[in-house]
């Protein structure tokens, strides 16, 4: 039987969940309302703070307060929602001078660089976010870190091929000193161990999470280092794209620009 303590706990952690939810649905309406004009072309994101924005794309659009919205999903899993929700979408072959693109993040740190790609979407996320006049990132205050790493492992997409190889590589690069790759396995969307085979990107490639114990000196080398490995495809590490970063928290919603 569950003791007393037991179910307060279960039941305070139910709470926060659900406030947490709450923070996400607050940025990801927002977003859409502040910067998502009609007639333009815009980026969505993915992951379960940006699953709220693209709700909110289609229910503007149903209620027509939204028109002529052409949208570029960045996992097929958005493509999906989207697809689910009547948005019109496009790729980046046929439209590749976004408006706006909206995503979520891992962590945020006060110049707003980022770590994306709990969620295994980094490069679709970085190749569609690249594109955009204006990157929107939406969070909830538990993001928000001092210094990029130790709050949330990096992650790298690589190709298979030698993939042990290339992780011992990336373990050497200056910038990244004292990381420790760990292959992602089991369902790349949320990072769960729940199988032993590596976790697979929508583009056929494995996840490596790079562990910290103090915060990455420089992103930006990080970053450059990371690219410049043969076998890595792309990173986590965004710097220098976040237009705004939207966050809710207890005390409200704040804008950092
Ligand atoms: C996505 O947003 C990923 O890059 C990142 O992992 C995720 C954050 O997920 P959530 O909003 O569910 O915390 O873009």
């Amino acid at each position: 039987l569950l003791s007393l303590a037991a179910l307060a706990a279960q039941m305070r952690s139910v709470a926060r969940r659900a406030s947490q939810d709450e923070l996400k649905k607050q940025v990801g309406f927002k977003a859409v309302d502040d910067y998502v004009k009609s007639g333009t072309v815009i980026g969505l994101g993915t992951g379960s703070t940006a699953a709220f924005a693209v709700e909110r794309v289609g229910e503007k659009l149903k209620s027509g307060e939204l028109k002529d919205i052409i949208a570029i999903p960045t996992s097929i899993r958005t493509k999906e929602q989207a697809e689910g929700l009547g948005i019109p979408l496009a790729t980046l072959d046929t439209h590749s001078d976004l408006d706006v693109a909206i995503d979520g993040a891992d962590e945020v740190d006060p110049a707003l660089n980022l770590v994306k790609g709990g969620g295994g979407a980094l490069f679709r996320e970085k190749i569609v976010e690249m594109c955009a006049k204006k990157f929107i990132v939406i969070v909830d205050e538990s993001k928000l870190c001092d210094g990029l790493g130790p709050g949330f492992p990096v992650p790298v997409e690589i190709v298979p091929f030698c993939h042990e190889h290339t992780m011992r590589q990336i373990a050497a690069l200056p910038a990244l000193a004292g990381c420790e790759p760990v292959l992602r396995l089991g369902n790349v969307a949320n990072n769960q161990k729940d199988g032993d085979e590596p976790a697979i990107t929508d583009n056929g490639n494995y996840i490596v999470d790079l562990k910290f114990t103090s915060p990455i000196k420089d992103p930006v080398a990080a970053g450059e280092q990371l690219k410049a490995t043969v076998g890595v495809v792309d990173h986590g590490l965004f710097t220098g794209m976040t237009t705004a970063c939207i966050v809710a928290g207890s005390d409200g919603i704040i804008v950092k620009e």
